[in-house]
């Protein structure tokens, strides 16, 4: 029998990699779509990727408690990972009670909904280094404290602390994966490393002569997407469900970030970066820095792309889009 995973946000970059993972592993792959006026656009990571077709995408909405139970009683999935969310930091102090309702209260509508209709199905919660915010430890662990610093935040911890209590008071197979930031030429083009590299080729075929950006001091524990997702799906091949840590181990500033992205197209980022005020944040979460050592150990689980390689890669994707 082939085993059934159903993704919420199949449509986003972790979405679209773990898809192509879980059909590679011969899953039978159903995802949630929410409805869009613009309709033939939301897979195009999918599309990207070339599993789209191979794909069964489902209407629902992680603010529709009863389009998830429909979706869940359809499907009968074996597992179903829950990576939907307003995910974007910065959009998160403009729309709080919006990212307190998908990223918070999402989570317990979804798990509502399995423990209604597919009790026995294992549960993957994405949750998130932002949750360390202004962090208490140096190198962060599934044992540091949290301490959140935007409604984003705020909302993932309440979406982590519901996954760990369902997990103890309904015996549900729930784990929850605390990812630190994950990239890829999926990577939405608001975020800073996508925003970087799509700035750095167009500066470079002659499409723009600078990029602003917020605070470059600021320090992040960057990951690939691609090998982030299989984290994902070993913590749901474990006897018990856990939490676990996924991160590289390595922290870089943003600045130094941006430097490889020029550099690799030859390029000076101090002839090019305006430093504009507008990205700056109400509050900053200063640095990251995740400590996998039990991803490694219980999953086998290691990171295998540099940050380097992985700006590369971005780098010429974009590129390769912008030119054609
Ligand atoms: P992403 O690219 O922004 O994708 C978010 C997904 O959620 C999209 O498919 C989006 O659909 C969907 N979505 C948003 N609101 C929804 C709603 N109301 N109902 C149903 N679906 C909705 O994010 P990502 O980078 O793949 O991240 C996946 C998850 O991991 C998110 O929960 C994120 O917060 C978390 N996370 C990410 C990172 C990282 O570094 N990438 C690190 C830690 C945790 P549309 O396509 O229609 O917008
Ligand atoms: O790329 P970012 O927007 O990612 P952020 O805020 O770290 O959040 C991402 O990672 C989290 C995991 O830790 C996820 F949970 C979350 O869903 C998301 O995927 O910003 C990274 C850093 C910040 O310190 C920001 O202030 O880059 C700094 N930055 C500087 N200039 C900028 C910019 N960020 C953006 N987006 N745009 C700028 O111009």
């Amino acid at each position: 029998m082939k085993k059934r995973a159903l993704v919420t946000g199949i449509t986003g970059q972790d979405g679209a990699y773990l898809s192509q993972f879980l059909l590679s592993k011969g899953y039978d792959v159903f995802g949630v779509i929410r409805r869009s006026s613009h309709r033939g656009v939301e897979d195009h990571r999918l599309r990207w990727l070339g599993v789209a077709d191979r794909v069964t995408l489902l209407d629902g909405d992680l603010g529709d408690a009863s389009s998830l139970v429909r979706i869940v009683k359809e499907t009968r999935p074996d597992e179903v990972y829950n990576l939907a969310a307003q995910s974007f930091v910065a959009s998160s102090w403009r729309q709080p009670v919006l990212t307190a309702n998908i990223t918070g209260v999402g989570v317990t509508n979804m798990l509502e909904a399995v423990r209604a209709e597919a009790p026995e199905a294992r549960f993957y919660q994405a949750s998130s280094s932002e949750m360390f915010g202004l962090i208490q430890e140096e190198r962060q662990s599934e044992k540091t404290p949290f301490y959140p610093r935007s409604p984003y935040a705020v909302a993932k911890l309440y979406g982590h602390w519901i996954t760990v209590n369902y997990r103890e008071s309904f015996g549900l197979h729930a784990s929850s994966g605390i990812l630190f930031n994950h990239e890829s030429p999926l990577r939405g083009i608001e975020f800073v490393t996508r925003k970087v590299t799509d700035g750095v080729a167009r500066i470079k075929l002659g499409m723009a002569k600078e990029l602003r950006l917020g605070n470059i001091d600021a320090k992040r524990d960057w990951g690939h997407a691609r090998d982030y997702v299989q984290a994902m799906w070993l913590m749901l091949q474990q006897d018990k469900p856990d939490d676990y840590v996924v991160a590289t181990g390595v922290t870089t500033t943003v600045r130094d970030m941006c430097r490889i992205a020029f550099a690799h197209v030859g390029l000076d980022m101090d002839k090019h970066v305006v430093i504009d005020p507008a990205f700056y944040r109400p509050a900053e979460v200063d640095v990251l820095l995740g400590d996998p050592s039990k991803a490694h150990a219980k999953l086998g689980w290691k990171a295998t792309t540099t940050l380097d390689e992985m700006i590369r890669e971005m780098v010429d994707a974009d590129l390769a889009r912008l030119k054609a």
